[in-house]
Order: C-alpha cells, then sequence, then structure tokens
C-alpha cells in the first residue's frame, strides 16, 4: 500500500524542486518520482506498470499504474505521450491510489430489506442482486413500456449502460455534467459559431497572448493540460485577466484582476463589446468575412458604455477599457474562455454567447493562440444489431420547455419521476451509475420526492455516497485500477487513442461496470448486443479495425495519430462557412430569436443579498474533486475539510475570528447540517463568501469525509433555471452565520 508519507513526500519535491517543472509547479503538480529524485529507472526493477487513464476527474489523463512484486498497486504517474498530461499527474491524479486503498469502498452487492420494520441492506452474491434489478426492470417495462427507465450517470461507466438502456428501448439518459455544469456553454457557442467548445477544451492556450477567464479558475480548476499550457503562456508573457469576485489563484497570476460583484458579468461583457466595437479595436476583417448581424449588435450596445457598466459591476471604466485595449492588442492570439462549469445564474446561455460574440469580434475561433479545430478518431462500434426505437424520448420530459437543449435536462427528469406531477411520460425507475445526485444536483425536496416515487432504484459506485443510501439495489463497482475500460478517444490537437487496463484484480467482490451492465443484457434476453465475454474481445476487435491491437496498446498505453480533416486554424483570407445555418458566425442568433429568446444578450439584474446576508458562490480545490475524492485518504490528507471565504470586514462586523466554527443558514431558513471553519481573507468581496463544492458529508460510512464541513449545495434552495436549456443556476443563494450550535438552543 502507498502510505501517506509516500504521497506528501512526492507532492513536497514537486513544488519547485527540478527547473523543468518550475513553471508547472507554480499550480502545485507532482512528477514522476524517479525523475525528482534523480535515480535511475531500475531503482524499482520490480515494479511493473500497467497502461491507465485517470478517473479521478474527466480530463482522463493517461498514465501508468505501478505494481510491486506482491501485486499491490503503489502508484500512479503520466504518460509521456500524452497530449492531455505530457507525463504529468495532478496531485488528485497522483493520490488515485487512495480511490483503490479507501478501506470505506463498497464491496458486495447489497439488497434493501426490511427488519423488524426497519430497513436496511443485506449482503448480497451478484446472481441474487442481478436477477432482482432484471426481474424489476422486466416488469416495469410489461407495465409501462422500456422508456420507464432512466439512466444518470457520469465517467466511464455511462456508456455501458447507456448502451444497456437502448438495447433495452429506453433513450433516457442524463448527467448533471449537461444540466449543472458545461450545457449553457456548449448551447452559447453552438449557436455563435456552430460549434461547441467539448472537453477537452479547445482553447489554443499554448500560443495565447491574451487568456481572459471569467469565472474560470483554472490552477484550482486543475484541468491538466489547460494549467500546464496558462503556465507556459504566463512564461512566455502572455497577459492574464481575471474577472472574479475571488482572488483566485488564477486572479493571483494576472495582470488584470477585475473583482466584479457577482451575478453582472454580461454587463462587462456587453461594456467590453462597446469599447472594441465603438473605439474600432475589433478585427474588421474577420468580422466582415465571417459573421453576420454586426449592425444589429453595434445598435444594441450603443449604450453600454464603461460608465454604465461601472455602476452595474463595480469595476472602473478606465479599467474596462484598458482590458479591452489589451485583448485587441493581442488578438487574434487571445481567449475570453469559455467556462466550464457556467449554470450560475439562470442566463447563463446568453452570458456565454456574449462571450462568443467577444471572441467572434476579435477574431480568436479558429486562429493560433485562440480557438483550434480539434480532431478525435473515430473508432469502430463493436457489431451488434441496432437498438429499437422508443415510443418517447427525453425530449418530451421536457414538456416544450428549453427548446435548445441538446442533451436531456436531470432536473426535468426528477420532475418526471412524480408522478403526482401530472406529466404524461412517467419516469419509474433509475440506474444511477457514477453520480451522487444528492450533492450534484440542487433541489434536494424535488430529488426526495422522485426518490420515495420511483418502483426500481439501482446505484452503481465505488464508495458509500449518499446516494447509494437511497438505492433498493447497489452494485459496488471495481476502481478504474482495477479494469479495462472504453478507449479514450477524446478530440484534441492531433486524435489520439489511450488505454486503461487493470493493475490487479478487482478487490472484494468489486466488478466492472461493462461487466455489470453485460450481465443485466444477459438476464433481460439482450444477448445479441453482448455478444463477447470479456470486454477485451471489444477493445481488441477496435483496435484491429484500425491497425493496432490490444497487445501494441497494452505497451504503449497511448497513440498518437495524424490528423487527416483539415488544419487546426482558418488560413489568412481564407473562405471558411461555420456549422451554423447560414454558414457565418451569428453575432445576432436567428435561432435564439425563432425560440422566442434575445438574438443578442441583454443584462438582466439579479437580486441582491437581503442585509445581513451574503451571496454564497463556491468552486474546486487542486487537491479535491467535487464529492468524489472526499474520503480518499491521500487527499484527505492534503486537505480534509472547506472553509468559509469572508472578507475581514464582515468578519469584524460579525465578531468572527480566524477558524472558528459556524453554522450556516440561507434564505429560506435552511440550516447547515454541520458547522464550517472560518478563514478571514482579502480575497473576496465583502458581499460575497467562498466554499470548495464536494464536503459536509453525512453518511457516516464514509469514515474520513463524515461531517467535515459544509456541502454548498444543501444551502443552494433557490434555483434560476435557463429557459433556453434547463440548465440550473445555483448562485442565488444568500446565506448568513450561527455562531452557537442551532441544534443546541432548539432543546434548551
Ligand atoms: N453545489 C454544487 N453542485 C454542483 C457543482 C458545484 O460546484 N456545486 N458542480 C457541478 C458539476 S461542474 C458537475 S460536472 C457535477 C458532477 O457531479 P457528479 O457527477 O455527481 O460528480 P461526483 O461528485 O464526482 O460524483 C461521482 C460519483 O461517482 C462515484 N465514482 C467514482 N469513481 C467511480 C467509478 O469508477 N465507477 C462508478 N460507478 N462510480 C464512481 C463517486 O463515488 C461519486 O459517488 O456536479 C455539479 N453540481
Ligand atoms: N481540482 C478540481 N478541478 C476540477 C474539478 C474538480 O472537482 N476539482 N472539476 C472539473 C469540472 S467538472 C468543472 S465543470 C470545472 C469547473 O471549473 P470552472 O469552470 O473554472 O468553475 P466555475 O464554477 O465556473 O468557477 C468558479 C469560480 O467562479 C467564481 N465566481 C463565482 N461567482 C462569480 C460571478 O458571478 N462572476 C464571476 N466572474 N466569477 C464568479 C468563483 O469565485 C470561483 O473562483 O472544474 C474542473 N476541474
Ligand atoms: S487532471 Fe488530474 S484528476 Fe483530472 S484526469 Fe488529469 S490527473 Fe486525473
Ligand atoms: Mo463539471
Amino acid at each position: 500500500m502507498s502510505s501517506r508519507r509516500d504521497f506528501i513526500k512526492i507532492s513536497a519535491l514537486g513544488v519547485g524542486s527540478t527547473t523543468v517543472l518550475a513553471s508547472a509547479a507554480r499550480f502545485g503538480f507532482g512528477s514522476p518520482l524517479e525523475d525528482i529524485l534523480g535515480l535511475p529507472k531500475d531503482e524499482f526493477p520490480s515494479f511493473k506498470r500497467y497502461p491507465t487513464y485517470c478517473e479521478v476527474c474527466f480530463w482522463k489523463c493517461a498514465g501508468w499504474t505501478h505494481v510491486d512484486m506482491d501485486g499491490r498497486i503503489r502508484k500512479i504517474t503520466g504518460n509521456i505521450e500524452d497530449p492531455q498530461c505530457n507525463g504529468r499527474l495532478c496531485p488528485r491524479g497522483t493520490g488515485g491510489v487512495g480511490m483503490y486503498n479507501d478501506k470505506d469502498r463498497l464491496k458486495k452487492p447489497l439488497i434493501r430489506v426490511s427488519r423488524n420494520g426497519e430497513q436496511t441492506y443485506r449482503e448480497a452474491s451478484w446472481d441474487e442482486a442481478l436477477d432482482l434489478v432484471a426481474g424489476k426492470m422486466k416488469t416495469l417495462a410489461k407495465k409501462y413500456g422500456p422508456e420507464s427507465m432512466a439512466l444518470f450517470n457520469h465517467g466511464s461507466s455511462g456508456h455501458y449502460f447507456t448502451h444497456l438502456l437502448n438495447a433495452f428501448g429506453s433513450g433516457n439518459i442524463a448527467a448533471p455534467s449537461y444540466a449543472q455544469c458545461r450545457g449553457p456553454r456548449e448551447v452559447g457557442f453552438e449557436t455563435t459559431f456552430g460549434d461547441s467548445v467539448g472537453s477537452p477544451e479547445v482553447t489554443d492556450i499554448r500560443d495565447t497572448r491574451c487568456l481572459v477567464l471569467i469565472g474560470s479558475h483554472i490552477g484550482e480548476n486543475m484541468h491538466n493540460g489547460q494549467v500546464q499550457e496558462m503556465s507556459d503562456a504566463i512564461d512566455k508573457g502572455a497577459v492574464i485577466i481575471t474577472v472574479d469576485p475571488r482572488l483566485s489563484t488564477a486572479a493571483s497570476k494576472s495582470k488584470f484582476w477585475l473583482p466584479i460583484k457577482p451575478a453582472t458579468d454580461i454587463a462587462l461583457l456587453l461594456s467590453w463589446i462597446h469599447v472594441l466595437i465603438y473605439d474600432n479595436l475589433y478585427n474588421k476583417a474577420y468580422v466582415e468575412k465571417y459573421t453576420e448581424g454586426f449592425s444589429q449588435l453595434k445598435d444594441h450596445v450603443k449604450d453600454m458604455t464603461p460608465e454604465w457598466a461601472y455602476g452595474i459591476t463595480t469595476i472602473a471604466p478606465d479599467v474596462i477599457r484598458a482590458t479591452a485595449r489589451e485583448m485587441a492588442d493581442a488578438a487574434p492570439s487571445v481567449i475570453v474562455h469559455p467556462g466550464r462549469h457556467v449554470t450560475w445564474y439562470g442566463d447563463d446561455v446568453q452570458r456565454s454567447r456574449a462571450i462568443a460574440i467577444l471572441n467572434a469580434l476579435l477574431g480568436s475561433w479558429g486562429q493560433r493562440g485562440g480557438f483550434f479545430f480539434r480532431e478525435g478518431f473515430k473508432l469502430p462500434d463493436y457489431p451488434c444489431p441496432s437498438y429499437p426505437t422508443p415510443s418517447w424520448s427525453w425530449k418530451e420530459t421536457l414538456n416544450g420547455r428549453y427548446p435548445l437543449a441538446k442533451m436531456a435536462v436531470t432536473n426535468a427528469f426528477v420532475e418526471s419521476s412524480i408522478p403526482e406531477t401530472g406529466k404524461e411520460h412517467i419516469i419509474r425507475g433509475w440506474i444511477v451509475s457514477g453520480t451522487n445526485l444528492t450533492i450534484a444536483m440542487p433541489l434536494k425536496e424535488s430529488l426526495m420526492r422522485a426518490v420515495q416515487s420511483l418502483e426500481l432504484l439501482v446505484v452503481v459506485d465505488t464508495m458509500p455516497m449518499e446516494i447509494t443510501g437511497f438505492a433498493d439495489v447497489v452494485f459496488p463497482e471495481c476502481t478504474y485500477l482495477e479494469r479495462y475500460d472504453d478507449l479514450r478517444d477524446s478530440p484534441h490537437r492531433e486524435p489520439t487513442i489511450a488505454l486503461r487496463m487493470p493493475a490487479a484484480e478487482p478487490s472484494y467482490e468489486t466488478k466492472p461496470a461493462w461487466w455489470i451492465a453485460r450481465q443485466l443484457g444477459l438476464k433481460l434476453g439482450l444477448d445479441a448486443w453482448f455478444n463477447y465475454k470479456d470486454y477485451k474481445e471489444v477493445l481488441d476487435w477496435q483496435l484491429r479495425q484500425v491497425g493496432s491491437s490490444l497487445e501494441e496498446m497494452e505497451k504503449v498505453g497511448v497513440k498518437r495519430l495524424k490528423r487527416t480533416k483539415g488544419p487546426l486554424y482558418i488560413g489568412e483570407g481564407e473562405d471558411y462557412s461555420f456549422r451554423t445555418p447560414s454558414g457565418k458566425i451569428q453575432l445576432w442568433s436567428k435561432e435564439l430569436a425563432d425560440a422566442g429568446f434575445d438574438a443578442i444578450p441583454s443584462y438582466t439584474p439579479h437580486p441582491e443579498p437581503p442585509d445581513g446576508y451574503y451571496r454564497l458562490i463556491y468552486g474546486r480545490a487542486p487537491m479535491h474533486t467535487f464529492s468524489r475524492t472526499a474520503n480518499n485518504p491521500n487527499l484527505v490528507a492534503l486537505m480534509p475539510e472547506n472553509s468559509v471565504w469572508v472578507n475581514p470586514k464582515v468578519a469584524k462586523l460579525w465578531g468572527l475570528i480566524k477558524d472558528q466554527k459556524v453554522w450556516l443558514k440561507n434564505q429560506d431558513g435552511v440550516i447547515s447540517t454541520f458547522p464550517i471553519k472560518v478563514r478571514i481573507t482579502e480575497r473576496i468581496r465583502w458581499d460575497s463568501v467562498y466554499m470548495v463544492h464536494g464536503f459536509g458529508h453525512h453518511h457516516k460510512p464514509l469514515t474520513n469525509a463524515y461531517g467535515r464541513g459544509v456541502n454548498d449545495t444543501e444551502m443552494i434552495t433557490r434555483v434560476m433555471t435557463d429557459p433556453v436549456m434547463g440548465g440550473t443556476g445555483m448562485r442565488g443563494n444568500f446565506i448568513t452565520f450561527i455562531k452557537e450550535d442551532p441544534r443546541k438552543e432548539a432543546i434548551s
């Protein structure tokens, strides 16, 4: 087992200990132990290594799992051939061994039973648990049709259960990574450029001369390749402009930090557009050749001067002008970053549109140092019959709302799972895999009503996370270090494929998701869709179609391929047709207008915190991924709990002192289950408080995570839903402090 000491040694040495790593270490990167210590590679002659790609977050860095002579997984390092990580993992990726070692892992299938009138779980054999689920799925299909089954997923396991449900006759598949994360951004960019930003993002940070971050907190948001590229760009003299009510790590490396009043970004963006147009700073050749709707845009922003925006955003007019000029000076090698988690205030598609429009005026889409054209490698699908056509799909759960949603909306599924809402199409059973819905989704009340209404709830997870406590049946998946999974084929500057293979046998009685889905498929009579015994057969078949093999990939882990679909950028003056209805970039969007929305973004004010309350904003910490790492012993050692960031002015007003524990209460009277430590810092505006998402677990089996800090989701009871695509804006909640234990008061 990797001990805590080993791990801490790795990260401590990783900071600034080698010149090669100097810049990446700025953001806390570790590096292969051998490199840091300068040891010959055969210092660990008994270590074997197996290729993998990381599952600690969805950047999916490719790496190697190292196993000692006793077959124990000891460490994970990056694969130097992988353009998504360049041989370096972030602290979470290095700490991934903790997911394997976690003593609280799910170990056996569990079935909910009633004992002496009380519900509990009992351990079951795989066969019994699978039979139970398949039997219930058959009953639901007979009673209500196969469409009554839905899947909520995130991560690698999603594909196998998607395949299962598609073969079963349901297309009802949703992920919080859309309506609670990047959905509005994809719609905002698609309606402008005809293309989404995707993952990894198509931002050409490597060669940029100016990077503008609107909230997006790269450096705490540790998406590996992006962080490395940003660090290199800083070394090459790129100007960083960060707009954030909090002095984020990125803001601290920036030439300009704009501590904006939260919820007012659209006003700033419109005033930047105003300056670019009315000060003649925009890229005229690009705009003339590739865009349409310029004159409407010009009219629209006529009065949206920096002076106008100052009154709304608190950012001084000269700063707005100076930063607009920096962008124009760097254009087209400039990126106004689209962000990733963008479900903030319910007008998020429009904010993303404003960001896209700004990029269009600067001419950065399709340009070096702006946005590149990605290319992926499409692996052929393993042969199977075509899927049956469902009689209704996720679109029907929208009931005519969210017309531009391109994927299922989790919150609409939740509503459709509550029969009393009187919907025509009702969902009766869920499979939940790789997503801890109770922490990922706001609106706990409707989530709980849905959970109580379901006739079947199956959870597939590696850990006893909160959502598992609601399941009828829990299937324990083995960790990513113990299994084969689909080849990673995410598009990037060059296409690559990466393999994940097991470095050890699955611990306890855990199984890979592909196996679980296949067993259910066989029990449901869907054999034709699962025509293999081992997923290795699927991978080898796919690889052989493209001139490789599993044997080759097991040696190299990553294979880089040549681009075949054209260059990374648009050539100078080249004709180019965007994938919009007219082939031009839409500064004025017909698609939005036709659907009844603003064709050009406008600023609308949002509610302000009442007296004595502060806006709750949240984000990431470099050493954790949402709630998925909250119990990981290696990462808990680095950061055991979150704290609430409070401005000194506010701390003084409330008489708060450093590290004091307080409870939080929100505008609807909801009080946090646990207290949280106060961090007093000038790095946050006085009107807001900040905390890292993913803490405050209330599930006791999570022995490292239980009761540590506050769960931000618990405090988010007001949600502003984006009418364009259904994203749940979560930053309109206000909290105040309670200094004494509120439960004690209630008792006395
Ligand atoms: N309040 C609030 N809500 C948010 C956010 C926020 O910042 N604040 N962020 C939003 C964003 S950006 C996103 S993308 C979503 C993410 O939300 P989720 O998709 O729910 O992400 P995680 O919290 O990582 O939950 C992942 C679950 O997967 C399990 N898991 C880990 N590895 C495996 C595996 O190999 N197999 C299986 N089957 N399960 C595994 C974990 O134990 C955990 O239960 O949350 C969104 N919700
Ligand atoms: N270490 C780590 N890295 C991660 C993840 C993780 O869990 N851990 N998750 C990954 C995922 S799935 C996602 S989606 C991304 C999310 O990462 P980002 O897209 O970077 O996250 P955001 O939530 O948009 O940004 C959070 C920042 O927004 C600021 N902010 C809050 N309100 C406002 C506002 O009104 N205006 C402005 N301008 N700023 C505001 C906060 O102070 C904070 O610094 O991170 C990814 N990377
Ligand atoms: S960024 Fe870190 S956690 Fe995410 S995939 Fe890469 S190494 Fe893993
Ligand atoms: Mo996300």
